[in-house]
C-alpha cells in the first residue's frame, strides 16, 4: 500500500508507479499535506501481512512526523520514503514562476530525519544517490522496524520534466 502526503515529491508516484490493484493506494484528495505518514500507520494497524510504504516530503512530514512514535509504540513496520530538497518546494515553484528570485519563507531548517528514526527506537538511513536506494530499502524491510529512508535529493529537480532554475529562467525571459 503506498501512501503520500502532497507537495510536488508525490507527483514521481503518481507518474511513475501503477497501481494494479483496488485499496494499493492511501492519498488526499484534498491535497492535505501530513497524510502519508498517519494514514500508513493506520494501513499497517489493519492491514499487517502488507507491505506499506509512506512517501513524505520534508515540509509533509514536518506536519505530522511525530506519528512515527505510534509506529513504534505499536509495532507498525512502515516504511516512509522522506524526500528532503529543503524546502517547500511547490511553494517555491510558484515563487519562482510569479515572481523569479524572490524567495519568501519556503526555505526548511531540517533535522537529521534518519537519526529521527533512530531516536525513536526505528531504523533510518540516509541515500544520497539514486543507486544506493535499493540497498536501504531492503535494510529497512530487513529490520522489521518503523524506517525513515531519508532521500538527499537536489533541490533543483522540482518536477520530473522541468528544473527550478528552468522555472526561473523562463519567467525572467518571458518578464
Ligand atoms: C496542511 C497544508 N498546508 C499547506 C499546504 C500548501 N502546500 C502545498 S504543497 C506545500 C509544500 C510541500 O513541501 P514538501 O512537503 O517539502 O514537498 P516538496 O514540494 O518540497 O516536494 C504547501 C505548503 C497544503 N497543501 N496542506
Ligand atoms: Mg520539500
Amino acid at each position: 500500500m503506498i501512501c503520500n502526503g502532497a507537495g510536488n515529491f508525490s507527483i514521481w508516484v503518481h507518474r511513475y508507479h501503477r497501481y494494479r490493484r483496488y485499496g494499493t493506494q492511501l492519498a488526499p484528495i484534498a491535497g492535505s499535506m501530513g497524510y502519508g505518514v498517519p494514514a500508513a500507520v493506520a494501513a499497517k494497524r489493519l492491514e499487517p501481512e502488507r507491505v506499506v510504504v509512506a512517501f513524505a516530503g520534508d515540509g509533509d512530514f514536518l506536519m505530522t512526523g511525530q506519528e512515527f512514535a505510534t509506529a513504534v509504540q505499536y509495532q507498525l513496520p512502515i516504511i516512509v520514503i522522506l524526500v528532503d530538497n529543503g524546502m517547500y518546494g511547490t511553494i517555491r515553484m510558484h515563487q519562482e514562476r510569479e515572481f523569479p528570485g524572490r524567495v519568501s519563507a519556503t526555505e526548511l531548517h531540517n533535522p537529521d530525519f534518519d537519526a529521527y528514526a533512530r531516536a525513536f527506537g526505528g531504523f533510518g538511513a540516509v541515500v544520497k544517490k539514486t543507486a544506493d536506494f535499493a540497498a536501504a530499502f531492503h535494510a529497512a524491510r530487513a529490520s522489521g522496524l518503523p524506517s525513515i529512508i531519508h532521500l538527499k535529493i537536489d533541490p533543483d529537480a522540482i518536477l520530473p520534466a522541468a528544473t527550478l532554475s528552468g522555472i526561473r529562467e523562463h519567467a525572467l525571459r518571458d518578464a
